[in-house]
């Protein structure tokens, strides 16, 4: 029976990934900040599906930033593989707060790396490092492993310094590290600040009375959207080879943040009229002529990344990894879902428009 250790584990993937491992015999570690939740009921919230009645998930409260509580929880747990998903993840945020970004997102992977070499685990634990397509940042469509990285923002930078530690690691010390390059991948619990599930959510709210209209920032960004499920599929994959690598996880398929709106509200039967440039578009439902969306300049970023779209196929090759869900089913499960929260919130009252 194989032990890992999932940093992040509240977070989308962190949550996903563990009944993945637990679903295949794993005995299963999180780390989880702290500071995070007010009580472990709570804390409990995404991972309270899973089933830790046979005590094969120990969720431990520490913060990633803190090396000896790092290298203190490794050795305790000895544990066959770190997937180390703990990092702050949100873009927009990384611009307000450059510094705690490259705290967590570098010197947070830092301190798992020192760890292992400091214990002198490199021949026992595997090391699964969540890198990301932003590092690509504003380098030409479609990216792969060779493509070289030109991030836009605190967060890709941060992102980028761990690739390169982990890839370092690898080659200084032969430790057995992986860098999942992965694109965005969403699911019905992926956080409510992040677009696509904004758009879900508003558009169940907007189809159970919501009058307010959704706001958003740029819809032109492009981005290659998959389904969390799959892609953590793809990092047990990554550390299941015995020779550690990097690789890119993406669907292959590109849509605009416009027509990621444009599809939801098609879902509920409403079909979404664009009108007018800039700051003054809106997204009009035909029949009725009300306004479903409008835009924010304060929701644009101080530099965007423009288009990402992934090309997987070394994945393919070497692991063997496809993704099963695409845009409009993925679409379509976050929507259903978001639908039936808030058939459960409302129950029999009628919708209130809540400030947002
Ligand atoms: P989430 O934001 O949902 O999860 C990240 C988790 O890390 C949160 O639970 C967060 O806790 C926790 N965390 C943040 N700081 C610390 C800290 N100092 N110590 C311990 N835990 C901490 O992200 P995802 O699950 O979507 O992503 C997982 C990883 O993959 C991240 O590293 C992300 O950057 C990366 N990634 C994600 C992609 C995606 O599309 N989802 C694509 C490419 C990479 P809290 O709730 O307290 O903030
Ligand atoms: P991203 O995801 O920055 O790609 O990072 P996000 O969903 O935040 O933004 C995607 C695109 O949508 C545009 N956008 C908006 N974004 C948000 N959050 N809110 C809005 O109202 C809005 N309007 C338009 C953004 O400008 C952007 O272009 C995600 C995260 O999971 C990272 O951790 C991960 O590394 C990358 O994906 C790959």
């Amino acid at each position: 029976m194989k032990t890992a250790l999932i940093t992040g584990i509240a977070g989308q993937d962190g949550s996903y990934l563990a009944d993945f491992l637990l679903g295949k015999g794993y005995i299963v570690h999180g780390l989880m900040r702290w500071d995070s939740y007010a009580n472990a009921e709570d804390a409990l919230g995404r991972l309270g599906a899973l089933d830790a009645e046979e005590g094969r998930l120990t969720l431990h409260q520490g913060d990633l930033t803190d090396a000896q509580y790092v290298t203190a929880l490794i050795k305790k747990i000895k544990p066959d593989e770190i997937y180390n998903l703990a990092a702050l993840s949100q873009v927009a945020v990384s611009f307000e707060t450059p510094a705690s970004t490259i705290d967590i997102n570098t010197k947070g992977t830092l301190a798992i790396l020192e760890a292992v070499r400091l214990l002198d685990m490199q021949n026992s634990v595997r090391i699964y490092q969540a890198s990301s397509s932003e590092m690509f940042g504003s380098a030409p469509a479609p990216q792969n492993e060779d493509t070289p990285m030109h991030p836009c923002s605190p967060y890709g930078i941060a992102k980028l310094a761990s690739y390169w530690l982990a890839r370092t690691y690898r080659d200084s010390y032969g430790m057995h590290v992986s860098n999942g390059i992965l694109f965005n991948h969403e699911s019905p619990t992926r956080g409510e600040d992040f677009v696509t599930r904004k758009i879900t959510r508003a558009v169940a709210e907007i189809e159970a009375g919501r009058s307010r209209p959704l706001c958003l920032g740029n819809l032109e960004s492009v981005r290659d959207w998959g389904h969390a499920r799959d892609y953590v599929e793809g990092m047990w994959m990554m550390l299941q080879r015995d020779r550690s690598d990097d690789y890119v996880l993406a669907t292959g398929t590109a849509k605009t943040v416009r027509e990621f709106a444009t599809r939801a509200f098609a879902h509920i039967g409403k079909t979404v009229v664009w009108v007018g440039d800039g700051q003054k578009e809106r997204g009009i439902d035909h029949k009725s002529g009300k306004t479903l969306v409008v835009i924010d300049q304060a929701l644009f970023r101080p530099k965007e990344v423009n288009y990402l779209l992934g090309d997987a196929s070394k994945a393919k090759r070497v692991l063997g990894w496809t993704p099963n869900t695409y845009f409009d089913d993925l679409i379509s499960e976050m929507i259903n879902v978001d639908r039936e929260l808030i058939k459960a919130r409302v129950s029999n009252t009628p919708w209130v428009d809540a400030a947002e």
